[in-house]
């Protein structure tokens, strides 16, 4: 289902130069804004992965930021990485009767049954960052996501490059079953096609922290050690791993971006100062400030509009030649 659908690219940018009109005329506590505008206050459920990743922070912070500015009631639930949590906070905010509700699904799989009831509600559902996997794709009102095997790809062909199309890498996966963890593998794994001469030698989840990819790289390092087997470089699929990474890579007395090239997605502040520090080589921008396109579909929505199945958030890639010029201008 997932390739069926519709894409429809929104620059995330014009969405957010919306919601910036919006906010003049709505200060203070939204209630006022609700009632200026002459209708009663929204009410919204927001079902958050957890707070693994500077990413996740900088999202949370997106959508309840613009809740408060449009004046929307948000209920917020963090699930701690768990689906069941996930599950359990929609079944709450079916009960409660919410407007709609906002899902950052954990994992890909396994939403159909509370999809359904919310469905039956009459409740819609806005999926933001990650997609799920749905053989009705009524299930859901519409997904506002970044293109994720286009990140693996620029990433890939950013570090076939870099290796001059040579070179072993050791790969830090997302959390198991995530779209990011299987679009960015998948984008990164057909870039390398045309250069047989890049091997990933070791591939393995470090959950998208920090702690889980130094852990991870710590054992990469100490495997390749007694292999043999050097590691030229490292692809993670988001920041926090690489950030990790890089941890392990020092403590084991190599430079990190010298002795072993890093690149990794999402484009948060700490990863530009890595790269200013001349520690990581590369980041591909996800941007996470998605709360005013979230509420852009939930206000549409409620009014009956049309929407887009998929808005597609468009990305950059900034590596350490240009980190210092731009790290000034990073909103997250
Ligand atoms: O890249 C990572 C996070 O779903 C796009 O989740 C998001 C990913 C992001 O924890 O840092």
């Amino acid at each position: 289902m997932r390739n069926k659908i519709l894409i429809v690219a929104a620059v995330l940018t014009g969405a957010m130069g919306l919601a910036a009109g919006k906010c003049e005329s709505a200060e203070s506590t939204g209630q006022t804004a609700a009632t200026e505008r002459g209708r009663k206050t929204i009410t919204v459920g927001f079902s958050q992965i957890g707070a693994e990743s500077g990413w996740r922070t900088a999202e949370t912070e997106s959508v309840r930021s613009e809740a408060a500015r449009r004046g929307i009631r948000l209920k917020f639930s963090d699930a701690q990485q768990r689906q069941e949590n996930q599950i359990k906070a929609l079944g709450a905010f079916i009960a409660q009767k919410v407007d709609a509700i906002i899902l950052a699904p954990v994992v890909e799989a396994g939403w159909e049954p509370i999809l359904k009831q919310a469905k039956a509600a009459r409740i819609p559902v806005i999926l933001v960052d990650r997609g799920v996997n749905v053989s009705d794709d009524s299930l859901y009102t519409t997904l506002i996501a970044s293109d994720f095997v286009a990140e693996g790809k620029m990433a890939g062909e950013w570090l076939a490059g870099k290796l001059d199309g040579k070179g072993n890498v050791a790969e830090l996966q997302g959390t198991p079953g995530a779209a990011p963890a299987i679009d960015r593998k998948k984008g990164f794994a057909d870039s390398l096609k045309n250069h047989p001469n890049i091997r990933i030698v070791k591939s393995q989840s470090g959950e998208f922290t920090r702690a889980k990819g130094k852990e991870v790289m710590e054992a990469f390092l100490k495997a390749a050690q007694g292999s043999g087997t050097k590691i030229n470089a490292v692809y993670a699929h988001n920041d926090d791993m690489a950030l990790g990474a890089i941890q392990a890579i020092e403590e084991a007395g190599l430079k990190p971006g010298t002795d072993i090239i890093v690149v990794s997605i999402d484009g948060i502040k700490p990863a530009f100062e890595a790269m200013v520090a001349g520690k990581l080589n590369c980041t591909v921008e996800c941007n996470p400030l998605l709360g005013p396109a979230a509420f852009d579909a939930v206000e549409a929505v409620l009014a009956r509009r049309p929407l887009p199945k998929k808005s597609v958030v468009r990305d950059r890639i900034f590596d350490q030649s240009v980190a210092k010029d731009v790290i000034g201008s990073r909103e997250y």
